[in-house]
């Protein structure tokens, strides 16, 4: 069994498309262990996507990401990471299919509705981050 941090970000919240996300991931038969509402402060927005402070777009990230409610899911499952990372989608906007949730309902590559961790080092850091 894997664990894997996924963040409903504020679009989602706000888009009331929460119980739709967790919905997917239930019947794809994850685990959901915790669960939890919350805002990311400015800080912990830029230590998340530390990895992309030199992009231009990342004073934009960081202001959409703190802009409202967002909504923390630890799951797990049997190759958690690689499955829900499938299942968010592309992060380019133009190459998130249809069927996949990014695919279904995001319009912009930035405001792009799930976060989930990407390899199983980040999963680890991700989950200490939020639930530890
Ligand atoms: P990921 O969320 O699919 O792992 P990352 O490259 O880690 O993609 O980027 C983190 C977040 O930064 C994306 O989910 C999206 O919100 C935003 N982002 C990434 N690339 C771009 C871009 O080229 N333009 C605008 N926003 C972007
Ligand atoms: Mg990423």
């Amino acid at each position: 069994m894997e664990q894997t941090l996924v963040i409903i970000k504020p679009d989602g919240v706000r888009r009331r498309l929460v119980g739709r996300i967790i919905q997917r991931f239930e019947d794809k038969n994850l685990t959901i262990k915790e669960m939890y509402q919350g805002v990311l402060t400015e800080a912990i927005a830029q230590e998340h996507y530390a990895h992309l402070k030199d992009k231009p777009f990342f004073p934009n990230l960081v202001n959409y990401m703190t802009s409202g409610p967002v909504v923390f899911l630890l799951l797990e499952g049997k190759e958690a990471i690689t499955l829900v990372r499938q299942m968010l989608g592309a992060t380019n906007v133009l190459q998130a299919i249809p069927g996949t949730i990014r695919g279904d309902f995001a319009d912009s590559t930035t405001e792009n509705i799930v976060h989930a961790s990407d390899c199983q080092e980040n999963a680890t850091i991700e989950i200490q981050r939020f639930f530890r």
